[in-house]
């Protein structure tokens, strides 16, 4: 479509939907009618995509998640059907700034963090590499709580996204299926086999929205499909009481329900299994409208389980392919080896899920005795191993308890790990009882994160200069960006990109001043960190070298370093008390040390609220500092970390997650790292000989900055400051945050310094840029579907003249 048409096409929608003519139109009816034309034309090759799918019988994967964070579609779907341009410009000649009709869109925020996101980088790069791909998870009416600072204690409001109105998804009740709960089950002989017989509980109907997925320029449109729950008419009877009812309608409620109760435990257990019997259900319905033998399944259908939240998968593919379609257990195991494979996403043990059985059994008895026979035929069969030690540590339940993760490397064919070093962990440490069984199941998918939407969507002004620099291959080909290690030594290179990084410095300086009233430097370094808050993450040592600086300062105001604005974007698990302390620590810092007219600006402390993929748009482009700064062996990868090099900023990392790799690409001068190694770290644990009280004894700097903590230095945080301090000493430190500070500190200093050298900075940024092309995550799930899934591009999608080029 050209300008002409599109403006045309504009004009005549508008009118058919509204009746209106566009100077009267509010920015609400013109999102929509824009909305409705970016939907209408991808809606045709997203049904001959599906169609090819089906057609030609390719193998598709299904990517099952609890969360997906795919922010907001509309540039995004513009950009990949290479629209953007063109729209931007008819837009504006009708006198419309393409930029206001985006804020309108809700953020989706189906996720909490980089598990949900890497779920929705996964769905852009599976589309735009033209794989057979789709994604299965829940329609939460909810997204995950938008956050305010009230007094600096964070607050949780709901976050109602859907009455605005979602322009992208498409409600299926002719694909909808039924999902049991409850009762009982018992067995019974039925022409010779044992057929479950079910008594009371309770059904409720899944019903599908499905949004596509758009490819970049290629033609492919795939599906995500999220589920939501309905009364089936049939049953209305069963639901008289309001009670009733909004136990239904609770299942897709809310992501993440409180779980330091009973009743949220069980309510996040009955979503697990409403989504994956919901997704399984109808992806057999599918294969079985294929009219192929049950036996050949795995030729045709992969289950991917991301994190342990879908591993009930397993279970119910066997129920139905036994229940159901009567295949013999042997046999419907195989079948499900061969289709599940499972990505484990952390170390933590609070995130390796376990059910007691008793509400295993309540919420979905059959699944229990399913995953009851598993295990014991998993014993069974390894009664002559000669360890029966390590037999009895992995197998499923355990101590009245159901281990998830077991069922999801037992289960599958394949478990992975998302960057090196978690991976070799997963192998040599946390699972290795596993890797002796199985030792090839085990394999390592570094993440990547979605190359052209934090580069050509974020950060327009870096993009301009790059397409001037090395030309635009590298939009479909990231790894060209390397094309600008040839610029290194080139200082017009260099001083474009540097106005481009200050461009949009002072682009969140004035979104900081509109949104905080807090006046920021651009000229300022911006020092960013964007992630859940969590003690492993360590926010709390930022902090604390922050606390260092302005001591520092206010004994020598005339202290020589160069002005810092620290950034921070982070939410804390609702019940996560400890995090939220944090957060209210860090509110009172900044409000102590902004205002402070000693500090004369040298450093500004800004905690933005909200933290979310939009937000994450104006803050990455901005970065020049990435904090990386976990204890090593705790965060399994990272994505933040790809962002922020992708964009220029240099990483102050520990050898953690893909810092390592970060470091590797980049090369050791062009990246800062500190602290604890993973070998280090399990010499303290294997010793036990880590006094963090020594630290604070023996340090005064340490001493100084956490009784400030707890002496009034910081106010407003008598119980926080406390709690802080206690987790340091009296709890003993367990992220070692007091070991690695001195070694933080000195890394810190490095920055300041090599922040002197202008063009020795921008040359770090440079290489930054020109060695992120691996990290994009079409390179990931190219990985994924060549080692796992076995899927293949669609060739009519490549091949068919579908395809555009740049
Ligand atoms: O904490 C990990 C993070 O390191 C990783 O980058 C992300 C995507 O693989 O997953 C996070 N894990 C979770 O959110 C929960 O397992």
């Amino acid at each position: 479509m050209d300008k002409i048409e599109f403006k045309q096409t504009f004009i005549e929608r508008l009118a058919e939907l509204y009746a209106m003519e566009v100077s009267d139109a509010t920015p609400i009816e013109l999102y929509q009618t824009l909305g409705s034309i970016v939907s209408t034309t991808y809606t045709k090759q997203w049904s001959k995509s599906w169609q090819d799918y089906r057609d030609t019988k390719q193998k598709q994967v299904y990517y099952f998640s609890i969360e997906f964070l795919p922010g907001k579609m509309l540039k995004s779907n513009l950009l990949n059907m290479g629209w953007l341009e063109i729209v931007e410009e008819a837009l504006s000649e009708l006198g419309i700034k393409l930029d206001d009709l985006i804020e309108i869109e809700p953020d989706m925020a189906l996720g909490n963090g980089g598990l949900g996101r890497l779920a929705s980088c996964f769905m852009d790069s599976i589309a735009s590499q033209s794989l057979p791909g789709n994604g299965n998870g829940i329609r939460y009416r909810y997204g995950l709580f938008k956050q305010r600072f009230v007094d600096g204690h964070q607050v949780e409001l709901p976050d109602e996204w859907l009455p605005k109105g979602n322009i992208w998804e498409v409600r299926k009740d002719s694909k909808a299926v039924d999902v049991h709960f409850g009762g009982s089950v018992h067995l019974e002989e039925h022409h010779g086999r044992l057929k479950p017989v079910y008594h009371g509980g309770y059904t409720v109907r899944a019903v599908p929205y499905d949004t596509g997925m758009v490819g970049y320029k290629n033609g492919t449109v795939n599906t995500m499909r999220l589920w939501d729950v309905a009364i089936p008419a049939e049953e209305e009877e069963h639901y008289r009481s309001i009670e009733d009812r909004r136990m239904v309608e609770e299942l897709t409620s809310v992501l993440y329900p409180d779980d330091s109760n009973e009743a949220g435990r069980k309510l996040r257990l009955s979503q697990e299994y409403f989504f994956v019997s919901a997704g399984v259900q109808s992806i057999l319905r599918y294969y079985k409208n294929l009219h192929l033998p049950l036996e050949q399944i795995s030729r045709y259908i992969a289950i991917h389980i991301n994190d342990t939240h879908p591993a009930m998968c397993i279970a119910e593919f066997m129920r139905l392919l036994v229940d159901q379609e009567n295949l013999k257990w042997e046999k419907a195991w195989r079948l499900t080896l061969q289709v599940m494979s499972y990505t484990n996403h952390t170390i933590m043990a609070e995130a390796l899920e376990k059910w007691s059985i008793e509400m295993m059994q309540d919420v979905c008895p059959r699944i229990y005795q399913i995953i009851e026979e598993i295990d014991r035929r998993f014993v069974e069969e390894m009664s002559t191993f000669h360890n029966q030690g390590l037999i009895q540590r992995t197998r499923i339940i355990q101590d009245g308890q159901i281990h998830m993760a077991h069922l999801a490397i037992l289960g599958s064919h394949s478990t992975n790990g998302v960057a090196k070093i978690h991976s070799d962990l997963l192998k040599n440490v946390i699972l290795n009882d596993f890797y002796v069984l199985y030792p090839s199941r085990f394999n390592n998918k570094t993440n990547g994160i979605a190359q052209r939407r934090w580069s050509q969507l974020a950060n327009p002004a870096m993009t301009k200069v790059l397409n001037q620099t090395i030309g635009d291959s590298w939009h479909r080909t990231p790894t060209d960006l390397h094309l600008l290690m040839n610029f290194t030594e080139d200082d017009e290179v260099l001083e474009q990109l540097a106005a481009a990084k200050l461009e949009n410095k002072k682009r969140l300086a004035a979104y900081i001043k509109e949104h905080k009233g807090i006046e920021v430097s651009p000229e300022a370094i911006f020092d960013v960190q964007i992630k859940r808050l969590h003690a492993y993450k360590r926010q709390l040592m930022n902090l604390m070298h922050i606390l260092k600086l302005y001591f520092e300062l206010k004994n020598d105001p005339k202290r020589d370093i160069h002005p810092r604005v620290f950034i921070f974007g982070a939410k804390a698990a609702p019940s996560y008390h400890y995090a939220k302390a944090i957060i209210k620590a860090i509110n009172e810092t900044a409000n102590l040390i902004n205002h402070d007219p000693d500090i004369q600006d040298k450093i500004k402390v800004v905690f933005l609220e909200n933290y979310n993929v939009s937000l994450a748009e104006k803050i990455i482009p901005a970065a020049e500092v990435s904090e990386q700064i976990s204890l090593a062996t705790k965060e399994a990868s990272g994505t933040s970390n790809m962002k922020l090099m992708l964009n220029g900023a240099l990483t102050i990392a520990t050898l953690d997650g893909a810092n390592i790799e970060i470091r590797e690409a980049v090369g050791e001068e062009n990246i800062v790292t500190f602290g604890l190694t993973e070998k280090e770290v399990y010499r303290y644990y294997q010793e036990q000989n880590y006094r963090s009280l020594e630290w604070y004894h023996n340090d005064p700097v340490i001493q100084r900055i956490l009784n400030a903590f707890i002496d009034g230095t910081i106010p407003n945080i008598v119980n926080e400051g406390k709690q802080i301090f206690d987790s340091l000493i009296q709890y003993h430190d367990e992220f070692f945050v007091l070991r690695d500070f001195a070694d933080y500190c000195r890394a810190q200093e490095i920055i300041n310094q090599l922040y002197q050298d202008s063009r020795r900075w921008n040359q770090i940024s440079l290489i930054n840029i020109a060695n992120a092309g691996i990290f994009s995550a079409d390179n990931t799930v190219e990985r994924y579907a060549e080692d796992i899934w076995q899927i293949r591009p669609n060739p009519s999608s490549q091949l068919g003249g579908a395809a555009q080029h740049d």
